[in-house]
């Protein structure tokens, strides 16, 4: 038989241990822990271009002790906020109609996810697509709806057509000819990979989208498994280039599944491109770059055609490389 005091004693300690149980639940979500699967790769950050001053700023981040998916989002709002980079944010190149309508979207460690498209006059995507992971019960919120989740969230209201993107776009519509080539020049869509200290792994991914756009057009980089994809048992993938090619063909999620059955990066890339061409009708018309990372560190680049170029940060060196490609 349990004593009064044996009784008092054990159900205080279930209390206890039940309330730290509902502790480490509700911080799982915020806390960083280091995962089971994690290998303990030294930290690493990819992206796609030559966004060396990202892959800069979110190595910054994982040296001070912050999480994969700060860093990732710290690195996304870098070409955000920068005017000159036409692809991305602020001074991005506009729809036909001129106007600039972002794409974006995150992941973490632990499969949460959040995403962005069509949204308008928010320097940030990224930002917004981080707080619809965290603060809402849905992956993905669009075109007014988004502006309003994140007008309601702190954002400012800005004009994001820089006089330079707009005199582009004005010389564009002199001809109209709505077959923009997408490649080293009209390109620097970011989609970016990162392993922090503690092994884990997180992408995001930010653009303004294909250049000249149909109003309304949304392409793969704020669609989790096209833009990116990452599963912390595995690695991560992110997407550059023409979206539709990348939506066809479900790219990062392809090549995520590819390495989980053993395949390395540079391997898994080559055969989602490799897809690309087996399944789309003139798929050399057009650019698609990919990049991979897995957990042990090691990464993988490839494109449909030359001059795909990423930024690669691991080993204390931040360097710009050159990926391989399929059309010779
Ligand atoms: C899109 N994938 O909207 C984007 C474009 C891109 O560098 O990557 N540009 O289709």
């Amino acid at each position: 038989m349990v004593s009064r005091k044996q009784f008092i004693t054990r159900s205080g300690l279930l209390a206890l241990a039940g309330s730290f149980g509902i502790k480490a639940f509700s911080s799982s979500r915020t806390q960083q822990k280091k995962n089971p699967f994690s290998i303990m790769a030294a930290p690493a950050v990819i992206a796609t271009w030559d966004n060396r001053k990202a892959t800069q700023s979110t190595m910054q981040k994982i040296m001070d002790g912050k999480s994969a998916l700060d860093a990732v989002e710290a690195g996304a709002r870098v070409p955000e906020a920068d005017p000159d980079d036409m692809s991305v944010g602020y001074g991005g190149l506009p729809d036909r109609d001129g106007n600039v309508t972002l794409d974006a979207c995150i992941m973490d460690y632990l499969g949460n996810c959040g995403s962005v498209t069509y949204l308008q006059h928010i320097m940030h995507p990224i930002s917004v697509a981080r707080l619809v992971m965290e603060k809402t019960p849905h992956v993905m919120l669009s075109g007014r709806g988004a502006l309003r989740f994140a007008l309601d969230n702190g954002f400012n209201k800005e004009n994001l057509l820089t006089e330079r993107a707009k005199a582009a776009w004005q010389e564009w519509l002199k001809k109209n000819n709505y077959s923009p080539e997408i490649d080293k020049h009209n390109h620097d869509t970011i989609g970016i990979l990162a392993i922090d200290k503690l092994g884990n792994i997180a992408g995001a991914c930010t653009t303004s989208g294909r250049s000249y756009k149909m109003h309304g057009r949304v392409g793969d980089s704020p669609i989790i498994g096209a833009g990116i994809f990452v599963d912390n048992e595995v690695g991560g993938a992110c997407a550059t280039g023409l979206g539709e090619y990348v939506m066809k063909t479900l790219g990062s999620f392809l090549i995520v599944e590819l390495m989980r059955n053993g395949r390395t990066p540079q391997d898994a890339c080559e055969e989602a491109i490799h897809r690309i061409a087996k399944k789309i009708n003139g798929f050399n018309a057009n650019q698609v770059g990919y990049l991979a990372i897995n957990k042990k560190g090691e990464h993988g680049a490839y494109a449909i055609k030359k001059d795909f170029s990423y930024a690669l940060f691991q080993n204390n060196e931040n360097k710009k490389l050159e990926s391989d490609y399929y059309v010779r």
